[in-house]
């Protein structure tokens, strides 16, 4: 496995690292209690290379936020930034500075980028072992627990129970591959991921169900996966996401993230089904839509959902581990339209 490269900071100790979104195939929905984002379901993800969140870090007197320049309430982040002081053993204040490359907090998995680029970018600049997957996954599974999964690149499980997540194949593994994101709706989310998963565990009928099915649903995913099969992994991942909106909707008050061009999505993918095309969706918390299919495939998915997306659909490849970036500012990118967004970190 290619390791993290080692910190290379500029005269004011700046760092720069990168980290893509993490998209469950497989769907991490309930903690188990304690407060440190452990998963009472197993997980497994692909890494999306066409999204990304850039984050470069300066010791400073004291510690700031700002993502998508804007400056970010202290006490959010503050547990974050003295867990990293803790695990490198430091006493260093961090100043920094977060960009996405796509709409945050409005279920695209900026929070597991986010948390993924802000571990490594803050380990780094504290002169912290970068080279330690493990424990930078464990670190950044504290912000936000997917963010333990976007460390790494390629395909990654995380295990129910686990403190951090482990890669089961590399970028290379599946280079046919593709993922149409399509953001059908540009506006933040209304409840966030930590909310909707805390209220489902306390309050939905179904959620001891969807635990106890969940290792089944892994073990389907994680074999197809190894038979690069996409018409098992596409049938498995849809069957988790259902599973997880229907535990979901047993919630008191019931949690919705779905928008109407959610579901005229949906049912122009199954009509692309049944005409023979590989498109295999999945929504997580919110209502853009991202769909498995191949290289021979992409632009005909991505035509077909264009009609009810708010920004243009997106066609990404398998990304790569979280990594230090040459140059220390986030480079400006084309965000496309943006039809809103809230900037909290902890959303996904
Ligand atoms: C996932 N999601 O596996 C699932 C599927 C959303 C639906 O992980 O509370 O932002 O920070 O641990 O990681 C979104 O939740 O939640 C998420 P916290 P996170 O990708």
């Amino acid at each position: 496995m290619p390791s993290v490269p080692t910190a290379d900071p500029d005269s004011t100790g700046a760092v720069h690292a990168r980290a893509h979104p993490s998209l469950a195939l497989v769907k991490y929905w309930g903690k188990r209690p304690g407060g440190t984002n452990i998963p009472a379901t197993s997980s497994l993800a692909v890494t999306l290379d066409a999204l990304s969140t850039d984050t470069v870090c300066r010791p400073a007197d004291e510690d700031s936020l700002e993502i998508d320049g804007r400056p970010q309430p202290p006490g959010r982040i503050a547990p974050f930034f003295d867990r990293v002081r803790e695990t490198v053993r430091c006493d260093t204040r961090f100043a920094v500075s977060s960009r996405n490359s796509f709409p945050t907090a409005a279920g695209l998995a900026s929070s597991a980028s986010g948390f993924a680029a802000l571990a490594l970018a803050t380990v780094a600049a504290a002169g912290g072992d970068t080279t330690d997957r493990h424990a930078l996954s464990a670190l950044a599974r504290q912000g936000s627990g997917s963010a333990s999964r976007s460390v790494f690149g390629g395909f990654t499980a995380w295990d129910a129970g686990a403190t951090a997540a482990r890669q089961l194949h590399d970028e290379r593994w599946w280079p046919e591959l593709r993922i149409v994101v399509a953001p059908v709706h540009g506006g933040p989310k209304p409840v966030s991921s930590r909310d909707a998963m805390n209220l489902t565990r306390d309050s939905s009928p179904f959620y001891d169900a969807w635990v106890a099915d969940a290792p089944a649903l892994f073990q389907r995913a994680e074999a197809a996966l190894d038979a690069r099969d996409l018409e098992r992994l596409g049938t498995v991942m849809r069957e988790s996401t259902m599973r997880m909106f229907a535990t979901m909707l047993g919630a008191a008050p019931p949690i919705l993230y779905w928008r109407p061009q959610t579901i005229e999505v949906l049912q122009r993918l199954a009509e692309l089904r049944r005409r023979g095309t590989a498109a295999w969706e999945t929504m997580d918390a919110g209502p853009q839509v991202k769909i498995l299919t191949t290289a021979d495939d992409a632009d005909a998915v991505a035509r077909e959902v264009s009609p009810w997306c708010a920004t243009s659909p997106v066609i990404s490849t398998v990304g790569g581990d979280a990594c230090l970036v040459p140059g220390h500012e986030p480079r400006e990118r084309d965000t496309g339209k943006r039809a809103g967004g809230s900037d909290r970190m902890n959303h996904t």
